[in-house]
């Protein structure tokens, strides 16, 4: 919608209050008929208000866009590093893209890279994740921690605990499914995916990508994730926050982050376990190479996974899937 006529209809709203504006009325102040009113009625829609509309006495707005702009993030943000710069898009092909760009250019540790909608956001091995806008937290941060490249799997399992801490502030009750689902209620609301920038030995940086459903609801999933994802909004029974929901992840992954680079990943492998549905179950995981059922036994120091087979041999799993 071109911004002047944008202007004038919010305006109109604004003077209305939280009385109904008639279309008649916004086809006056925008000059043009009521099926264009309609219509401009429906970008607004799509660009995040949530708009009532009654017959015979036309339109209020009952909420502006949910924006996760550089001020809603930056106001009320408890962190030290985590967040201090942020990189913010409208809309993009895949924060991580963004991030690794900014990873050559020098990007500070603690930098993020969020935006409302991505295109073409990623998953594991090429698969892609839904990110429609105004809806989740889409979101890249950069880490530079001094480990060697081997270790970068703990940061995944840091994430998640992250993110677990943070919704059972919004009063949920996730778990995590090893290595990077976080589940409410059986379904997934949170993907995490950890790229690297690493020489042979030493890490340029860590890419940790963070795709959390906050305020979705069911009928926005593509009938193929419609049975196997679900929103925090969902599950919550209520439209959430997301500026402050990313906030407090942030701020648990820096508290986390600290631990683990002054203690290691002993203290972070107990809160993980604490709340793994996998531990103690039987498992399958397929991974490219092969797929293998047996008890899940818990995870190493290094993050892995490890499965115990019927006969009793023990398995080290690095990368898979896992059905439970
Ligand atoms: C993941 O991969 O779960 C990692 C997702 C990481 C997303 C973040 S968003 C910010 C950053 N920028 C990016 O481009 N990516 C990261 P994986 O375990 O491979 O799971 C992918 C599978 O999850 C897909 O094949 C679908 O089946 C399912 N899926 C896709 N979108 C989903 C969604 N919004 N909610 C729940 N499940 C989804």
């Amino acid at each position: 919608m071109q911004s002047e006529l944008r202007m004038k209809m919010l305006d109109a709203f604004t003077k209305s209050g939280d009385e109904f504006v008639s279309g008649q009325h916004l086809a006056d102040v925008l000059n043009c008929s009521r099926t264009a009113v309609w219509k401009h009625i429906e970008e607004l829609r799509k660009e995040g208000f949530i708009l009532e509309a009654v017959k015979r006495k036309g339109y209020r707005i009952i909420k502006a866009p949910d924006h996760i702009g550089v001020d809603e993030i930056r106001f009320g943000l408890q962190t030290d590093k985590l967040g201090k710069n942020i990189h913010y898009e409208e809309s993009v092909g895949s924060t991580q893209k963004i991030a690794s760009r900014l990873v050559l250019e020098g990007a500070p540790e603690g930098t993020i890279v969020i935006a409302e909608e991505q295109v073409a956001g990623r998953g594991r091995m090429d698969r892609s994740w839904h990110s429609p806008k105004y809806t989740g937290i889409w979101m890249s941060v950069i880490l530079r921690p001094n480990i060697p490249p081997q270790k970068a799997p703990q940061l995944t399992l840091i994430t998640a605990v992250a993110v677990v801490q943070a919704m059972e502030e919004a009063g949920l009750h996730p778990a995590i499914k090893w290595p990077n689902d976080i589940l409410l209620n059986g379904k997934k609301a949170t993907g995490i995916l950890t790229e690297l920038q690493a020489d042979a030995d030493r890490i340029q940086a860590v890419i940790i990508g963070i795709g959390i459903n906050v305020n979705q609801k069911r009928e926005d999933y593509p009938e193929e994730l419609q049975s196997i994802a679900t929103s925090m909004s969902i599950e919550a029974g209520k439209q959430l926050d997301r500026a402050q929901i990313l906030q407090h992840v942030l701020y648990h992954l820096e508290k986390l982050y600290l631990l683990y680079l002054d203690k290691g990943f002993q203290p972070i492998k107990l809160l993980w376990e604490s709340y793994a549905i996998t531990i103690g179950k039987k498992i399958t995981a397929r991974s490219i190479s092969e797929t293998i059922h047996g008890k899940a036994l818990g995870i190493t120091e290094d993050g892995v996974l490890l499965i115990e087979d019927e006969s009793g041999k023990q398995h080290h799993i690095y990368s898979a899937d896992i059905e439970l």
